[in-house]
């Protein structure tokens, strides 16, 4: 059986063909999306944080996402907002990353207020950031829906809608041997029940500054890095910059409100119920997918500082 391949496409195409190839496939590599001068400048950013990172715990954290979803091996760092924000902020200002964002998270919804139908409209934030490294021999990352946070069900219905899309920036070369991402095109539209299979699925290979868009219903996977220690392109890194619907959240933001010096003084089933607690499903996480509530622990706290 041949796979179908991801489709490619210029940053410099019209944003109505990059998103109807992903309304077709679940997903896009969308070809210098970033400048190589950007490229080299992320990179060269982000390495000050690498150098500090153990490598990663697989299964300390999200036991939510079965034990097995971070492929051992692999070193991630999270909140590059607060760790390489000049570089986020281009990545978030692009046209294309805010025009994909658009068309797929945002939306109008129409409710009685007394007898007027009015319009609320819903767009998108940012949902997570991270820099995903992959090196030689870490284990393969099972398929998932990334939306799978929210427990969004395949609805024949709105078969587009999802609450969160993936952008996965390439910051290395990414390669079939060094652990490109695996994706199964055409799987957005597949039912809740259906298993995804490796055979299926096709290797988002990618050059820096290339940039591979999913939406949160499409199954992919971290490829498996088979490369030697000693191969130029050894280590994979991506940037995954992710949007979601900016109604995903609280309704009124008691963090904000209950800062953590405020809650610290709080008994501790109030703290979880303020928020500072992960999803039982996972979403809500501090840092490494860690549980905010450990933030309050003021031997940790420092931990959570991006500066630290
Ligand atoms: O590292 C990759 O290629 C993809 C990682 C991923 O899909 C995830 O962590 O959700
Ligand atoms: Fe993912």
């Amino acid at each position: 059986m041949t796979v179908q391949q991801i489709a490619r496409i210029s940053a410099s195409a019209p944003l109505a063909d990059i998103v109807a190839i992903i309304e077709r496939d679940g997903g896009v590599i969308v070809e210098d999306f970033l400048s190589s001068e950007v490229v080299a400048e992320i990179m060269t950013a982000i390495e000050p944080h690498y150098k500090k990172l153990k490598a990663y715990d697989a299964t300390s954290t999200h036991s939510e996402l079965g034990k097995k979803f971070f492929p051992e091996g692999s070193t991630r760092i999270y909140g590059l907002l607060s760790r390489i924000p000049d570089q986020l902020t281009t990545i978030l200002r692009s046209p294309v990353w805010q025009g994909v964002m658009e068309r797929f998270l945002s939306d109008e919804y129409f409710s009685y207020v007394g007898e007027e139908f009015l319009p609320q409209k819903s767009g998108y934030m940012l949902s997570t950031s991270a820099a995903f490294r992959l090196v030689p021999g870490v284990k393969p990352q099972p398929f998932h829906r990334d939306q799978l946070t929210y427990q969004v069900r395949f609805d024949p219905s709105n078969p587009l809608f999802t609450p969160k899309i993936g952008c996965l920036v390439a910051g290395s070369n990414c390669t079939i041997k060094n652990g490109a991402t695996l994706v199964i095109p055409g799987s957005h539209l597949w039912p809740h029940d259906r298993i995804p299979q490796r055979h299926e699925a096709t290797h988002a290979e990618m050059r820096p500054g290339s940039a591979l868009f999913t939406l949160g219903s499409t199954y992919h996977a971290a490829g498996t890095n088979v490369c030697e220690p000693e191969d130029p392109d050894a280590v994979r890194t991506l940037f995954a910059v992710f949007g979601q619907r900016d109604y995903y959240r609280h309704d009124q933001q008691e963090i904000l409100t209950v800062p953590p010096e405020l809650a610290q003084r709080l008994p501790e089933d109030i703290r979880k119920i303020v928020g500072y607690s992960k999803a039982l499903g996972g979403t809500g996480y501090v840092e490494n997918h860690q549980d905010p509530f450990e933030l309050l622990n003021t031997s940790q706290l420092g931990n959570f500082r991006p500066s630290a």
